[in-house]
């Protein structure tokens, strides 16, 4: 049934522009200069929407850029995260310098080398030197770009292994996430989606010594300013870690473990008290009173006040509760950490129960 209202609608649309064009040419048909070619005026016309255009455009430029500059991220809240913001806006700016000259340049001439009658287009065949400013300034600025770029590239992903890290494992599932702590013995135990059996939902090798002191967690602490190394996996289909404060993302792929590292440089009281977080959580907090009353209003609950913290969320559409896959993000100082990290139960025990 669907497909034949497709094939009407199609149908009924093509008429549509069949009688509209027909009008057109019919409406047109009582002028002088019924012929197609376009006269000086017309030229002259044409020649005033390009600079127009052009106008309009950077206008529209100038608004965007500024309208959405309320959803920038603060500054990066980890250390490798400089140096990708830096690459980032190096990488806008050079766009937007080449596109508000080659647009100015596209419009202006448009304008200026309009077409009127007796005037001849200046014509070459070709021209060494025009070819070769154009092809060696942009082979130039784009390989300074690209080495530049896999320079930080590789700053990023290679991190020096001896480094006093902690390894923590984040495990996707639908819909949710849980961190795992390697216990005293500083290494993760063995596991495997096949372990998988009742309370041991991460499927952990029990046989495996390294496991027993492993921790598993709902919530993920980080000591600020120490490395962490982790190793994602995953239990059904492909998700993604991301991370936007910290500048970092890594697909979850079932059946392999990935792996990224990062030194978080803020913890979450200081971003929480920072002035851009402080100004955008009022922000927040004064569309939720609003909504609130209509709610009062109606007779439900009103919204709880907002109150800022990290989250990894999952940025593969998943499936169905694929938008709140989520798991707070706690960055702390080293001796609150390891304090909450005392109180985890360990693996061994919790399978004992
Ligand atoms: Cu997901």
């Amino acid at each position: 049934m669907t497909e034949i209202l497709i094939i009407i609608v199609v149908g009924l649309l093509g008429i549509t522009f069949w009688q509209m064009s027909k009008i057109l040419k019919l409406s047109q048909s009582g002028k002088k200069d019924d012929n197609g070619v376009a006269t000086d005026a017309d030229n002259k016309t044409q020649g005033k929407l390009m600079l127009w255009f052009a106008v309009l455009f950077y206008a529209f430029m100038i608004y965007n850029f500024w309208d959405y500059s309320k959803f920038y991220l603060p500054e990066a809240a980890s250390k490798h995260g400089v140096d990708y913001d830096r690459l980032m806006m190096l990488s806008i700016l050079i766009i937007v310098i080449v596109q508000i000259v080659t647009q100015f340049l596209l419009h202006y001439f448009s304008f200026k080398y309009k077409g009127e009658k007796g005037k001849r287009a200046l014509f070459f065949a070709d021209n060494d030197k025009l070819e070769a400013v154009w092809t060696i300034i942009p082979v130039i600025v784009l390989a300074a770009l690209i080495i530049y770029g896999l320079f930080t590239w590789s700053d990023i992903m290679n991190f020096d292994e001896d480094e006093d890290a902690m390894v923590v494992e984040l495990y996707a599932y639908q819909f949710g996430w849980k961190a795992r702590y390697a216990g005293s013995d500083n290494t993760l135990g063995k596991a495997n989606v096949r372990f998988i059996k009742g309370i041991n939902t991460l499927g952990l090798d029990e046989s495996d010594p390294y496991a027993a002191d492993d921790k598993i967690t709902t919530e993920l602490h980080l000591p600020v300013n120490k490395r962490v190394i982790f190793k994602f996996r995953s239990q059904d289909i492909l998700h993604s870690a991301y991370f936007p404060f910290f500048r970092a993302q890594m697909n979850v792929v079932p059946g392999m473990i990935t792996q990224f590292s990062f030194v978080p440089t803020i913890t979450s009281d200081e971003m929480r008290n920072s002035k851009y977080m402080v100004d955008k959580v009022k922000e927040i907090n004064e569309i939720r009173a609003e909504n609130s009353e209509e709610l009062v209003a109606k007779g439900e609950m009103p919204l709880d006040p907002y109150e800022f913290d990290y989250y990894v969320l999952c940025n593969k559409i998943c499936g169905i509760s694929h938008y709140n896959m989520q798991m707070k993000i706690i960055v702390e100082e080293e001796e609150d950490f390891q304090a909450w990290l005392a109180q985890q139960q360990e693996f061994g025990e919790s399978i004992k129960q």
